[in-house]
């Protein structure tokens, strides 16, 4: 039994409405209780969670280990600052650095805050051992990439919403196509390339997932010109494409590597960001950090959430249920014209909803999906993305492509479509 809340949904909803910022659009569902890849609303109705918290919740909501390690520890030590040491970073850094594979790790809170610590550290050893004059290092980014809200990650975005009316920009970016070879070459001709930052599967703009040869040929290109090849896997790492990194698919080791969301399995908000000494020594005492970065408490919780990744063999199972999802959204796509194509990697997926993204349809049918108990949310206008916690079984994927194929068939004979 879960306890009834004494407010409604709608009171919920309109307390947020008149005392929070509006910038959300969340659907009108009101969350309370989250396990494995359930949520209840406060009327007491189950949902199955296809979006995990944007690819946070990997490992299911409220995993029991997850929150033993966060209790446990809660108890014992939560928070010392960088001042001191503390006896859980320590074991965490060794074990992170040891599971990714790179010399050191220099831990930070949101994932937004790992890109900047990327951007930090990239511009740093271009004039430390690049030897690019002062101020004059350049980052590459790629067109419609999603790497955050702070002013350093909106410089790069070419997303009218997320910059319009937060000028001035930050400097020394420059933003090329994704997934174009060429454009990346002749930006690289440039001495002044300190890095090139991008997400291997770019989630915002609707899971594109680039060329097979795309990121080896861009890593290629930068270990021939001396430049950082930076990988921003806050989404896509942590096993949600099917392997641990969406790297591994192409065999790829990034100069540096950002991590979030999924590395503390949704508990607290734990990024990273992973790099050799040759790169992560060039920062010195006192010219990075954060008061809660590497916090005992997230140690704790990211060893016991990464362990679990590898226990459940979250990635094999996130490859075996993406493949199955695919293949059952294909066979839809078949039937349906409402459905104009399938895409995705592991348990990072899109269906393209073949309308204008100005229709809402996509938004419609989250709604109806909702209603029979299935939350995931539209991006792009058009675009549903489908990413549940990455411990779902064959039964659940079963009932879940069950539900969306009869929204779709339903939404269609209703709109006449
Ligand atoms: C929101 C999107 C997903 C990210 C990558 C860094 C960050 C993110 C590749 C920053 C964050 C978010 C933030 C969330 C919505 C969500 C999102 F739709 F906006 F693009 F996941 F797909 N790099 N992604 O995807 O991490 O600072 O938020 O911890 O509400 O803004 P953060």
């Amino acid at each position: 039994m879960i306890e009834v809340n004494p407010l409604s949904s709608q009171q919920l909803m309109e307390l947020e409405e008149r005392y929070g910022a509006h910038n959300y659009h969340p659907l009108p569902v009101v969350l309370t209780k989250g396990q494995g890849v359930h949520v209840w609303d406060v009327e007491g109705k189950k949902y199955l969670d296809f979006l995990s918290a944007y690819s946070a919740v990997n490992q299911g909501h409220c995993h029991p280990r997850i929150i033993r390690a966060l209790k446990e520890q809660a108890d014992q030590l939560t928070l010392t600052s960088r001042a001191f040491f503390n006896d859980q970073l320590g074991p965490y850094e060794s074990f992170i650095t040891r599971l990714f594979g790179y010399d050191k790790v220099l831990p930070m809170n949101t994932g937004v805050e790992a890109v900047e610590t990327a951007i930090k550290l990239t511009r740093k050893w271009a004039y430390e051992v690049k030897g690019v004059p002062v101020n004059e290092a350049i980052i590459v980014f790629a067109s419609r990439n999603f790497h955050g809200r702070t002013l350093g990650a909106i410089s790069a975005s070419t997303d009218p919403t997320a910059t319009g009316g937060f000028g001035p920009y930050m400097p020394g970016y420059f933003v090329l196509p994704y997934n174009d070879l060429e454009a990346m070459a002749d930006a690289l001709e440039d001495p002044r390339i300190a890095g090139v930052i991008l997400e291997p599967i770019q989630g915002e703009a609707g899971v594109v997932v680039p060329d097979e040869d795309y990121l080896p040929q861009v890593a290629q290109m930068c270990r021939d010109r001396n430049v950082l090849f930076v990988a921003d896997e806050v989404q896509t790492g942590i096993a949600r494409t099917g392997k641990l990194l969406c790297c591994h698919h192409h065999g790829i080791r990034p100069d540096i590597l950002i991590l979030g969301k999924a590395l503390s399995g949704g508990v607290l908000p734990v990024s990273a960001v992973l790099a050799d000494d040759r790169i992560m020594m060039q920062i010195k005492p006192g010219q990075h950090g954060s008061t809660f970065g590497g916090n005992p408490l997230a140690c704790a919780v990211a060893v016991e959430a990464l362990k679990v990744v590898e226990d459940e063999d979250l990635a094999d199972n996130a490859a075996v249920m993406g493949r199955l999802f695919r293949e059952r959204m294909n066979a839809l796509a078949q039937q349906s014209p409402l459905i104009r194509l399938v895409r995705g990697k592991g348990l990072l997926n899109a269906v393209v909803i073949n309308d204008d993204p100005a229709s809402k349809t996509a938004w419609q049918i989250c709604l109806r999906m909702a209603e029979r108990g299935l939350l995931a949310k539209p991006t792009q206008g058009n675009i549903i993305r489908f990413a549940p916690p990455l411990i779902i079984t064959d039964d659940q994927m079963d009932a879940c492509c069950t539900i969306i194929e009869k929204t779709i068939m339903q939404f269609e004979s209703s709109t006449g479509n």
